[in-house]
């Protein structure tokens, strides 16, 4: 007898960017533009969510998807904010996919809305492979979890468009080479942009602040 192989991830991986896609026309019909922030957990999405709703909510119409496994711990913060929240119980799904993300655009007022900011689910595996419908892809790595992760973790550095290095405040207590850690993307993804920022001082925000503004223009 012979064997028949499923590619089932490829399928998944298919049927994903399809609603992706439709994800994104739906995005460009209401003028939203859509960013997908993605890090390991605890690397600081949430701390760089909130100071970007503190720069930009007196300009702009902020709405946030909080990707989690499980509680409301990071939109109950973001809510305080006065900003639209959903929240995505993955329910021990570690990624977002677009199907989730399609249902979460379908209760955001779409048409009153300029960004949207995604905070995935803390991993830095497999959020890299799942398509949502984003126009930016943002990549936030924590100096204390070392310089050597675009080694080991490939692909979600190559799909980044803005590589945020944060935690640059703690940057004396460890042995953080940010030559290293730059050329290493760099040698992954040359057109990523690379800003060491801190979200708890603020140091470097400004530069990120002004990526984001461009993007909106
Ligand atoms: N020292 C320092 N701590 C930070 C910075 N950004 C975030 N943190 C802290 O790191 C922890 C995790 O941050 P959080 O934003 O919740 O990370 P998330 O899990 O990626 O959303 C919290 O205790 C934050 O206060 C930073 O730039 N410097
Ligand atoms: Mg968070
Ligand atoms: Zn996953």
């Amino acid at each position: 007898m012979s064997v028949k192989v499923l590619n089932v991830k490829e399928d998944i991986l298919g049927a994903n960017e399809e609603k992706a896609k439709k994800n994104r026309e739906l995005l460009d019909k209401n003028h939203n533009i859509l960013i997908n922030i993605m890090s390991s957990p605890g690397a600081g999405k949430t701390s760089l969510i909130m100071q970007t709703i503190n720069r930009f909510k007196d300009k702009i119409s902020i709405a946030v998807i909080e990707g989690d496994i499980a509680s409301t711990i990071d939109a109950d913060k973001i809510s305080s904010q006065d900003i639209p929240v959903i929240q995505i119980n993955t329910a021990g799904a570690c990624h977002l996919d677009a199907i989730m993300i399609e249902k979460a655009l379908d209760k955001l007022a779409l048409e009153e809305t300029d960004l949207v900011i995604i905070e995935n689910v803390g991993n830095l595996v497999c959020p890299a492979e799942f398509a949502l419908g984003a126009h930016k892809t943002i990549m936030l790595l924590s100096v204390p979890e070392g310089d050597d992760k675009p080694h080991k973790y490939p692909l979600m550095f190559t799909e980044a468009d803005v590589v945020l290095v944060n935690k640059t405040d703690v940057m004396p207590y460890f042995d953080f080479d940010i030559k290293a850690f730059s050329a290493a993307v760099s040698g992954l993804n040359p057109s990523a942009r690379i800003l060491p920022v801190s979200a708890k001082t603020g140091e470097g925000l400004e530069l990120w602040f002004s990526w984001l503004e461009d993007m909106l223009k």
